[in-house]
């Protein structure tokens, strides 16, 4: 069977969600470089990969596919005979408890994350620009009110979707692992159960080998 192939970066947030999917299950897959500054990912070539012209895509066989959590279940259903099973689809209570957290992650956590560790690492770190402290200040507030909902959460349960580690735990690793290197890190301290995930979920092998190719390693 051909590897499949991720056309991406390491450091960039979508690629490594999909990354640690391939290597919690353990998948031989090739990672296909995309060249950002020179505009490779708005290139015809990439533009047939995802027609957005962002990374990831996915190439597997004839199966082209786009968008970090659509391909990241591909993957983990793609490679379920490996033991790993982070989406619970054999059973219809702890799937749709997995799809909840995630839609949490894409629609609650994301949004008010991204702003902070793009104002706060990219803008700066990639284009030697200066962060807007007001976009900061009011996704910090958004973002202490949707951790102050997975304290409530973490406090019940190990882990989002219940007492098993899944993919909606996984999902919310690389705009987290971001956040912190940026001065804003500190926002943890104040949930203790949420900490205590950040911690268990950071142990992992694949995360911290994912991690070993993003910013600040
Ligand atoms: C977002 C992809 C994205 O923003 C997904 O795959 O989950 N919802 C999509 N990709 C960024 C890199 S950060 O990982 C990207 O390609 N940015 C360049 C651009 O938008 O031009």
């Amino acid at each position: 069977m051909a590897a499949v192939k991720i056309y991406g970066k390491p450091i960039s947030t979508c690629t490594a969600r999909v990354l640690l999917c391939l290597e919690e299950v353990g998948a031989e897959y090739q990672l296909v470089s995309i060249n950002m500054p020179s505009g490779e990912h708005k290139g015809p070539a990439h533009l047939a990969r995802n027609p957005f012209g962002q990374i990831p895509a996915l190439e597997d066989g004839d199966l082209v596919l786009f968008e970090s959590r659509a391909i990241s279940k591909y993957v983990l259903r793609k490679y379920k005979e490996s033991g790993t099973d982070l989406l619970k689809e054999g059973n219809l209570a702890e799937s749709a408890m997995v799809e909840v957290w995630l839609e949490a992650e894409s629609q609650q956590y994301n949004p008010a994350i991204s702003p902070i560790v793009y104002q706060s690492l990219i803008v700066p770190k990639m284009y030697g620009g200066t962060p807007d402290q007001a976009i900061i200040d009011s996704s910090l507030e958004k973002l202490k009110k949707v951790l102050e909902v997975y304290e409530a959460r973490l406090s019940k349960s190990k882990y989002l979707a219940g007492n098993f580690f899944s993919l909606a735990d996984l999902s919310h690793f690389p705009f987290t692992r971001y956040l912190m290197i940026t001065p804003y890190a500190s926002v943890f301290e104040s949930y203790p159960h949420v900490k205590a995930w950040w911690e268990d979920i950071t142990s992992r092998p694949a995360f911290k080998k994912v991690s070993a190719g993003m910013l600040g390693s």
